[in-house]
């Protein structure tokens, strides 16, 4: 699908994304300085530093009553599909205030309110859950349309397969969204994938191809899941695949990029090059110039609603016996 910049986006739209990409940047920096503080717990934390114009382009692209779907490299899209930052990093904390009251955590979270379904560990594991939702949404006959992230490295899942056949098959609204960040865990694209150009898959399937999109460019993703999004509505699923580059290694006790000199070199070069904050505020330059105090102002603005979030994940409580055992399948152990 050839990527038209059709849209002329206003300076508050540039503006609010620039907000949004800033604020998840900020957030996860947050997490990072949290988890080496042990107060967000847990074997990984994957950020999404790196990875925020994929999620603020194509969330802007959806409406509040399509569906959302991802892996475990989640609170980016959290943030920009709209949670507030303070349950957020509430959840992160596994505070009784977070979004999921704390039982879901960083790899986990969800929000009925904003049709964001998580959050999912098991790689390939929400594959199957986004086609169900998109048989939903079609069975229903809603004008709508579901958004599934994931990663290069979910690709090669038996579920991708399943998931991403029964949805053409039944024709289903679906955009399958591939953040391809090059690595899954430490497995390079071209040792795991036969074709390492994921979208070109989509001719397994006879779906559409959406193409392979530059994912530190918002305005980029924007118009390519607007594209994808309309065509999804019609005709059935896309598959698209955003070029990305994950900042923090794949999760922040990575150490591959402390010890590989190759590997230290390429993320600098991406973040040299093709840091999706400076592409924005590049963009942002070349269509409203004079601009710099606002973006400054945007950059304070998030830094304070991070502080907020902190504060109020430190001050609640964690959650009681009694919040443990509700919304699980079992309610008292046998042995009580
Ligand atoms: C079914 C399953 N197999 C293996 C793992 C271990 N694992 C966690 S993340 C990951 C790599 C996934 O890479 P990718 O999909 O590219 O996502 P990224 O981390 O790059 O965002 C693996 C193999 C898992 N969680 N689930």
């Amino acid at each position: 699908m050839a990527v038209e910049q059709s849209t002329t986006l206003s300076r508050e739209t540039l503006l609010d994304w620039y907000y949004q990409i800033v604020l998840i940047r900020q957030f996860e920096e947050r997490c990072d300085a949290l988890y080496k503080d042990h107060k967000i717990t847990g074997v990984y934390l994957h950020l999404y530093s790196g990875h925020e114009a994929v999620g603020v382009g194509a969330l802007a692209a959806l409406g509040t009553d399509d569906h959302v779907i991802t892996a475990y490299r989640d609170h980016g899209i959290a943030l920009a599909r709209g949670v507030d930052a303070k349950p957020l990093m509430a959840e992160m904390m596994g505070k009784r205030t977070g979004v999921s009251g704390g039982k879901g955590g960083s790899m986990h979270l969800a929000s009925r309110a904003h049709n964001f379904w998580g959050g999912y560990a098991i790689v390939g594991g929400h594959f199957p859950l986004a086609t169900g939702i998109a048989l939903k949404v079609r069975y229903m006959k809603e004008p709508n349309v579901v958004l599934c992230f994931m990663g290069d490295g979910a690709t090669n899942n038996g579920y991708f397969h399943e998931a991403v056949n029964m949805a053409a098959v039944w024709d289903l609204p679906v955009i399958w969204l591939i953040e391809n960040n090059l690595v899954g865990m430490g497995t390079r694209i071209e040792d795991s994938s036969g074709q390492p150009q994921l979208h070109k898959r989509a001719a397994a399937y006879g779906i559409k191809d959406g193409g392979r999109v530059d994912g530190q460019n918002v305005v980029e993703m924007y118009e390519a899941v607007s594209q994808a999004a309309a065509y999804a509505k019609k005709k059935g699923p896309v598959l698209l695949e955003a070029l990305t580059y994950r900042y923090s290694g794949h999760g922040v006790s990575d150490k591959q990029y402390n010890v590989r000199e190759d590997l230290a070199s390429e993320l600098k070069q991406w973040q040299d090059a093709r840091d999706p904050i400076n592409v924005l505020r590049g963009i942002i330059n070349a269509s409203y110039p004079g601009a710099e105090a606002e973006l400054k102002a945007l950059e304070d603005r998030a830094d304070g609603v991070v502080e907020e979030s902190v504060k109020f994940a430190d001050e609640s409580p964690v959650p009681t016996y009694e919040d443990l055992i509700s919304n699980v399948y079992v309610g008292r152990s046998p042995l009580d």
